[in-house]
């Protein structure tokens, strides 16, 4: 394979570390916290984890090691969609485990979760691990969405650790991954093996995030890569003046993407979910809004804009959340009915007739296309699979629609021509940025450090991001303490919580203050590719949403 000169010289990057975790590792020592509660549901999380509930948070500080340096024998999967830096957590790992004990071996689980349960896997040695340093993707042992939820399947990645002598699993993926890296961490204390889990918070979408966990790995990378690409149609559509350019942005349910690429770009209209959500918003005066804004650019002759759509919004519209969440329920409970049934009509009459009333009707009123896809394949999570959703297609032809009628009663005169774009995957695999490897890296050493100490039911985390990696924080968060309960699949399940866009926070503060102006005059910012090299304002700076986070 011929090499580019950026991945030649990206493998060569050195990722900067927090402080500590520059040390010998004889030299890194553990402090734990006090004891901890989940953010609610305690008392059924108690339950449930009964063997991992509640741990301290740890933190690594300077000091005296009191654990000898094993050889350890760890797994690690990959899990869920792609993120930037997935690669360098391995690498981190690898090279913290080998740190610790030149013996220890590290294996791959390949595609996902499934992996652990074939016993399909790959054991990294120097030549392998080298050729994936500082770069993105997840092909180093490919990733999957397959969720550990039977018994048999619990009982499967049992045989495959004991199988291989495994001290420990480390999951790298998003809210659901980490679910089910607590489910399984507890399970292999029940069965009474000693066998750890860590998780690592992966996901572009920037919702796996708390006090102590400040972003998802890929999200910096990924905005960033959106945010170029806004600005460089941005730039376009001022040149051109004729175009109306929709973008919807990856992030399934929350708007944190979405968020930040406007703060980087002063887009004319930039819709945040969580805000149509509080502000019982139809699906008609979301449109009416949008209409409006083009009508004010028009009057001043400026035929053209940019509106920023989250991928999730359809599920935040308060008729289309009833009716997602009516869809969900009756798709978990009649598959084996739906699934027989032939084609759009008869799947469409089926489901139409166990709506209610006011579901039925939202969905009729949608186009065709909209329903079908409504009606697709849940992912394993029984989530709707948002990103194949066109709502940035059906507000063009509904905005398009309203201005029309306009126009035939004489309200409007200007000229409205939409274009549709969605961005998603072209940014979960690009070289991961300073920000994001540096970060991942120092995730997957922190990981070995956890599993030295012996810890279980921990993810990773590395604290004060906002700040140069001189002053980042390296330890470990129970995952129990980000668990609470709620409805998948029709029944109540302990999940991570997934962090939505706060509208009293910093971020979406910052664009409240700023819309009005960026949505009639032309404001546009222009933030360029991501830079690897030169200076550090240039080359290191934390994604507008973090800063802003950070500063409050
Ligand atoms: P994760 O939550 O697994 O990190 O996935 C994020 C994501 O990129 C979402 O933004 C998007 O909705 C989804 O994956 C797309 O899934 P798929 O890769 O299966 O098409």
């Amino acid at each position: 394979m011929e090499l580019s000169p950026l991945q030649t010289a990206r493998y060569t990057y050195e990722p900067k570390l927090p402080p500590v975790l520059k040390s010998s590792i004889s030299a890194i020592q553990l402090s734990l916290g006090e004891p901890t509660e989940s953010i609610a549901d305690q008392a059924a999380l108690k339950a449930q984890f009964s063997k991992t509930y509640g741990k301290p948070i740890a933190t690594f500080v300077s000091g005296r090691n009191a654990e000898p340096s094993k050889d350890l024998r760890v797994g690690v999967i990959l899990s869920g969609g792609q993120a930037p830096g997935g690669h360098n957590v391995i690498t981190g790992l690898y090279d913290g485990l080998k740190k610790i004990n030149p013996k220890s071996t590290l294996y791959g689980f390949l595609g996902g979760p499934s992996g652990l349960i074939d016993n399909q896997a790959v054991e990294f040695d120097d030549s392998f691990i080298d050729r994936f340093r500082n770069t993105g993707g997840f092909d180093i042992i490919g990733s999957g969405r397959t969720k550990i939820e039977t018994d048999e399947q619990f009982l499967s990645v049992l045989k495959t650790a004991q199988e291989r002598k495994l001290n420990a699993v480390v999951v790298i993926g998003g809210d659901d991954s980490n679910t089910n890296a607590a489910l399984l961490a507890e399970y292999f204390v029940a069965e009474g093996t000693d066998i750890q889990v860590i998780g690592v918070p992966k996901t572009i979408d920037g919702d796996l995030k708390n006090e102590y966990i400040e972003t998802s790995f890929g999200f910096d990378t990924a905005c960033k890569t959106y945010s170029e690409l806004i600005g460089n149609i941005c730039r376009d559509a001022n040149s051109a003046k004729k175009y109306w350019h929709f973008i919807k942005l990856m992030g399934r349910s929350a708007s944190h993407i979405a968020l930040e690429c406007a703060l980087q770009t002063r887009p004319n209209v930039a819709l945040i979910s969580e805000e149509v959500e509080a502000n019982k918003q139809s699906l008609g005066s979301i449109v009416d809004s949008i209409a409006e804004v083009v009508k004010k650019r028009s009057s001043k002759g400026e035929n053209f804009g940019i509106v920023l759509v989250p991928e999730g919004l359809i599920e935040f519209i308060p008729e289309m959340k009833v009716l997602i969440s009516e869809l969900n329920d009756l798709l978990a409970h009649h598959t084996d009915d739906f699934a027989v049934l032939k084609g759009f009509q008869a799947q469409y009459e089926f489901v139409h007739g166990k709506l209610s009333s006011s579901s039925a009707q939202a969905f009729s009123s949608l186009p065709q296309g909209i329903r079908a896809q409504l009606m697709a394949d849940r992912d394993p999570h029984g989530n709707v699979q948002v990103s194949l959703i066109d709502t940035e297609k059906l507000l063009i032809q509904m905005v398009g629609e309203k201005l029309a009628a306009e126009r035939a009663s004489g309200t409007f005169n200007g000229k409205f021509s939409g274009l549709a774009h969605f961005f998603g995957y072209e940014g979960r695999c690009a070289f991961p940025s300073n920000f994001d490897a540096d970060y991942c890296y120092s995730l997957g050493y922190t990981a070995c450090l956890l599993i030295n100490s012996g810890l279980t039911g921990y993810i990773s985390s590395v604290r004060n991001m906002a700040r140069p990696s001189s002053e980042w924080v390296a330890g470990g968060i129970p995952l129990t303490m980000m668990m609470n309960r709620e409805k998948r699949h029709g029944k109540d399940k302990p999940v991570i919580r997934k962090a939505l866009v706060e509208l009293d926070g910093a971020p979406f503060k910052e664009l409240v203050k700023n819309r009005d102006q960026w949505a009639t005059q032309t404001s546009y910012r222009y933030p360029g590719a991501i830079q690897y090299y030169g200076p550090s304002e240039v080359c290191d700076q934390p994604t507008i949403t973090l800063a802003l986070e950070q500063k409050a």
